[in-house]
């Protein structure tokens, strides 16, 4: 009797060290799943500080934006799918590009593209900033806990500024950013360190991308229920909607896109936009998943051992 209980002690040993070997496993799987969303894809690039993929063929709001109607707007998506954000630390600059499905110029801005009008927000001072944008346009708010201190405003024809929230929130422009095109499908903004200050690990960004319409308001190409030649359609009139037609946010789960631009008519309640970079998920934790695991599979020894243990007796 004695000694059958100990063999199975020492069963019991070795079930629970295998639960523990699969626990840091998968605590390490999770570790460097969540490393690889926050930080590099390309090592030998000059200092990515923060990259981040969006889904392709999202350019639809909240989910059923359409484009406007004119030619010049052809093939009527693409324009404003944004595939890719990267901040990127170059010596005395940093850059920020955002990869598009598709980059036109029908009236030849000298920036070479005509479409995007795109605002990165910045959080980089925890607590301090703002809830608002700058000005009525995108027609989003901001997540309490992550107010901006700072504004990347990329337009064309000149419409491409810097903005930094000094004391007692005095917005202030910071001249010297320049705008461009590379490749087929990327702007590039480069902000110099006397501009805004290079980019941390730490900071947080909002990533809109709306229409470009130099008489919206500022710059924004305005969401209407109808649409029309020159206005998206697929929102409502009662001025509730974003005009953001895509947004940089995961794929799925409680921040995805349609989640954060959703709006309700009913309730008055228009979006409210969470940031993506070095943001606390309040969901399970890696680690808090792997001690799960580990709490379960003892669990089950456990139980299993009193059950043993009582047949024994
Ligand atoms: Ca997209
Ligand atoms: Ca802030
Ligand atoms: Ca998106």
């Amino acid at each position: 009797m004695k000694k059958g209980s100990e063999l199975f002690n020492l069963r019991i040993m070795a079930h629970l060290a295998v639960v523990f070997v699969l626990g840091l496993l998968m605590f390490g799987y999770f570790r460097g799943q969540q490393e690889a969303a926050l930080t590099t894809a390309d090592p030998s690039s000059d200092n990515l500080i923060f990259t981040m993929t969006d889904p392709v063929g999202d350019d639809f709001g909240p989910g059923n934006y359409i484009y406007p109607q004119h030619l010049s707007f052809e093939p009527h998506k693409d324009l404003l799918d944004l595939l890719a954000f990267r901040v990127i630390h170059k010596g005395e600059v940093a850059w920020y590009e955002l990869d598009f499905g598709l980059i036109k110029n029908p009236w030849q801005a000298p920036e070479g593209f005509f479409h995007q009008r795109v605002d990165i927000y910045i959080d980089s001072r925890d607590g301090y900033g703002r809830l608002l944008p700058a000005n009525p346009g995108a027609n989003v708010t901001f997540a309490r806990e992550y107010p901006w201190d700072m504004w990347i405003r990329i337009a064309p024809w000149g419409g491409s500024k810097a903005y930094f929230l000094e004391k007692d929130d005095k917005l202030i422009e910071r001249r010297g950013v320049e705008v461009g095109v590379v490749g087929d499908r990327t702007i590039r903004v480069i902000v110099p360190q006397e501009v805004l200050p290079l980019p941390k690990p730490t900071w947080r960004y909002y990533v809109l991308v709306g229409g470009y319409d130099g008489f919206g308001p500022d710059g924004y190409r305005v969401v209407t229920a109808r649409g029309g030649d020159w206005i998206f359609g697929g929102g409502t009139d009662n001025n509730l909607d974003p005009n953001v037609i895509d947004l940089l946010a995961p794929k799925s789960g409680k921040h995805s896109q349609s989640i954060q631009l959703a709006y309700n008519v009913e309730e008055k309640q228009g979006a409210v936009l969470m940031p993506v970079g070095n943001v606390k998920e309040s969901g399970p934790s890696p680690v808090a998943v792997s001690l799960l695991v580990l709490l379960a599979g003892a669990g089950a020894f456990g139980w299993q051992f009193a059950r043993k243990n009582r047949g024994q007796e």
